[in-house]
């Protein structure tokens, strides 16, 4: 049997797609209100193919649960949060985990660490955690670190088909552990060591980060002096060694915007290009409202309030607004002229938000400028409502006459 601690974005999924493959597996949380969602057969986000995974693994068993499980393997993914004044990752679920874990698993227990951590917190917090109990790793308790992949939007899909990576300290659990993924995971799965694994992990983001950055860039560079950033990358991209990512509104979300930054915090002297690059994208929140600032002053409006921003989550199709651009935004214009801004979502049911709108043609009706922050399915469905506004769009999804980054 597996226990799988914390049901969140990677947790649930994971703990489905296991039970769903015919491994026995408990799910525990300590949200009580978020376990109890879970056993009245209710998912708690929204993603591709979920409630259909949900489903079969509920018809399969799984349960859910406060308590942990006295069991033979352990999954752990907590959140990680990071600091932001030191960026540094805060590992600080992950060890309460880990020492509600030892409280109750037997002799040789295996605990994976999915969360994904800064390379070296298992040898900086981890072991230090186990070895003062005065047990033994590599006896008394085997560590794993399989960090995760999956992304947002396509999860179920990438959790079938993602290679991933296992790392261990002994080559056969690193194998036992291999096995247990195997009963889902159709890619290739890398067994190395612990601290290669969470390095890499980082660097996966790292590198996303980077090259978002560099497109974010060109497209300032393309501002500068009026030259056409997307059609730049476009034929640059036709060369066979060149693959640019797209220039956007800002980085968001718990991973891209903030798994770098792990990197600049424990090597400030050596991370520049990182540093730069993560400055960057944290200006692109500021460089678009720039923009708006100045359409405004191109067509004589000096009411901000009749500026719209569609898309408050931080990408497109996905109803999670972690560290979204929309947010960053608003929060940088609410210091200059207080909260005026108005905002829709699809996507966002709930109040969240100051002049938050949740009908599209009510939101288009009170605004002149719509800024497109977010590429979701219904805008592109409804673009023809877009007519006779102006329009800022930071994702290049619309295709008539409008403004661009
Ligand atoms: N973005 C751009 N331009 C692009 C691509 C993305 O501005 O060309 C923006 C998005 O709008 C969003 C942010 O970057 O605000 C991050 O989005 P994303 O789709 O690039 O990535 P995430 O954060 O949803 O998921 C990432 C994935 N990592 C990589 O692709 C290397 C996913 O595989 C990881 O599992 C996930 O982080 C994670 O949990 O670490």
């Amino acid at each position: 049997m597996v226990n799988v601690i914390g049901l969140g974005y990677i947790g649930l999924p994971t703990a489905l797609m296991l039970a769903s493959h015919g491994v026995e597996v408990i799910g525990t949380d300590y949200n009580l209100g978020l376990v109890e969602t879970l056993r009245d057969g209710r998912t708690t986000f929204k993603e591709n193919g979920l409630d259909e995974l949900f489903r079969s693994a509920m018809d399969a068993g799984i349960t859910f649960t406060t308590e942990y499980q006295k069991t033979d393997t352990y999954i752990i993914s907590v959140p990680t949060p990071y600091d932001k004044f030191s960026k540094k990752v805060d590992a600080c679920y992950v060890i309460a985990a880990v020492n509600d874990v030892l409280k109750v698993c037997p002799e040789g227990a295996v605990i994976v660490i999915e969360s994904t951590i800064s390379p070296g917190t298992i040898d900086r917090y981890v072991r230090p955690e186990i070895e003062k109990k005065g047990l033994k790793i590599g006896e008394d308790i085997h560590l794993v670190h399989a960090p995760e992949r999956i992304i947002p939007g396509n999860m179920v899909y990438e959790l079938l088909h993602n290679n991933r990576t296992i790392g261990a300290d002994e080559r056969e659990i690193g194998e036992q552990i291999r096995s247990l993924y195997q009963s889902f995971c159709r890619g290739e799965i890398v067994v190395t060591d612990i601290r290669t694994a969470e390095m890499t992990k980082v660097v996966e983001n790292t590198y996303r980060a980077v090259n978002i950055a560099f497109a974010n860039e060109l497209a300032k560079i393309c501002r500068h002096d009026n030259m056409d950033v997307y059609e730049i990358i476009r034929i640059c991209n036709m060369h066979p060694r060149v693959n640019i990512l797209q220039p956007g509104p800002g980085v968001g979300g718990h991973c891209i915007s903030v798994d770098p930054w792990f990197l600049v915090g424990d090597y400030p002297s050596l991370a520049k290009v990182i540093d730069e690059s993560m400055k960057t994208n944290d200006g692109m929140p500021d460089f678009v409202l720039n923009r708006v600032y100045e359409i405004m002053k191109e067509n004589g409006m000096t009411d901000i309030s009749r500026v719209g921003l569609y898309g408050l989550t931080y990408k497109e199709n996905v109803d999670d607004m972690r560290e979204s651009p929309t947010l960053q935004l608003l929060e940088s214009q609410a210091k200059h002229l207080g909260s005026s801004l108005k905002v829709y979502d699809p996507l966002i049911e709930e109040d969240r938000i100051p002049n938050q709108y949740h009908n599209l043609d009510c939101f288009l009706e009170d605004v002149d400028i719509v800024v497109i922050m977010v590429g979701h399915d219904e805008i592109r469905k409804n673009m023809d409502k877009l007519r006779g506004k102006i329009i800022l769009d930071t994702r290049h999804i619309y295709n008539e006459e409008c403004y661009h980054l």
